[in-house]
């Protein structure tokens, strides 16, 4: 869907990456690969976008992210669930369905699950702090619990703690959601911190930090890669990920054994060059699920 983003266009990025020969880069890896299709998602053309409160597209979000909360749920816990988005509010539903996977769906418990969360933005305003109104800079605001109570609620009584967060390739935060992520005490790595600290620091630190989780989910937005790599993106923001930068946290990631699912979100075909975006993308899901260079 593109209904939680401020440009049209990334409800066309799962074609995309499906184009740039996902399932069989994944099948050269050794992984039996099962695509379970599209989530149905309402039309923007057929909806009434403020039909509620200043918050864009609401309703048929929610829908989109329940079902998408619902599919993830139903999996056995023994699969790896790889979401292709779409703006990035489909991850509510995927972090939530994810958790709550292999322990009787919706209304289960939920496993505790860190969250790696790669992207050039924070995601954490909430309806009243977001400048935009625009849904997909909400997802990890919903996910704490924060927010809309029926986006918050999608994983029932399941959230992620705010101390199993970790953010990497950051450098676009409003004012209001500063205030919002220093109070939750979300661990953010922003460029300066990419920069001074290099990625392998930083992803010790962060797996130091999430060790007592039972799962690893890893959320990337194509947008933490600087646009020069992914120019196919709707909030493109300068001095992002380089290429290598962003293969080696897949690489150190995938290494550590511990991730149990990935989302990749926000590619644009309409604003990308011959694809490229898509390709980067699968190739950073490849090197998540084992792709070596020897
Ligand atoms: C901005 C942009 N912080 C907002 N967020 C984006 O609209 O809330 N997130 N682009 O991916
Ligand atoms: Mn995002
Ligand atoms: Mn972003
Ligand atoms: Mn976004």
């Amino acid at each position: 869907m593109d209904l939680g983003a401020g440009r049209r266009g990334v409800d066309m990025g799962p074609s995309a990456l499906r184009n740039a020969h996902l399932a069989a880069r994944l099948r050269e890896l050794g992984h039996a690969v099962s695509d379970l299709g599209d989530v149905d998602v309402a039309l923007p053309e057929t909806l009434d976008k403020h039909a509620h409160s200043g918050l864009a597209f609401l309703d048929p979000i929610l829908d989109a992210c329940r079902t998408t909360t619902q599919r993830l749920a139903t999996l056995p816990a023994d699969t790896f669930p790889l979401t292709l988005g779409g703006d990035h509010s489909v991850s509510m539903g995927t972090v939530a369905g994810g958790a709550l996977r292999g322990g009787g769906g919706v209304g289960g418990q939920g496993a505790r699950t860190g969250l790696i969360w790669v992207d050039a933005h924070t995601d954490y305003n909430t309806p009243g702090s977001s400048p935009s109104g625009n849904i997909h800079g909400m997802p990890v605001a919903h996910l704490t619990g924060l927010g809309d109570e029926r986006l918050a609620a999608l994983g029932g009584d399941w959230h992620v703690r705010p101390e199993d967060v970790v953010m990497i390739g950051i450098r676009s935060v409003d004012a209001r959601e500063r205030e919002l992520l220093r109070g939750a005490g979300i661990k953010a790595y922003t460029m300066k911190d990419v920069d001074q600290l290099g990625i392998t620091r930083i992803h010790e630190e962060a797996l130091e930090r999430l060790a007592h989780t039972e799962r690893l989910h890893v959320s990337f937005d194509a947008d933490a890669l600087d646009p020069a790599v992914c120019p196919g993106v709707g909030t493109p923001v300068p001095g992002g990920l380089t290429y290598r930068e962003g293969h080696l946290l897949m690489e150190l990631l995938s290494e550590s054994g511990r991730v149990t699912g990935m989302d990749i979100v926000e590619v644009n075909p309409v604003l990308d060059t011959r694809n490229q975006t898509a390709e980067i993308m699968v190739g950073m899901a490849a090197s998540l699920l084992g792709q070596r260079i020897l």
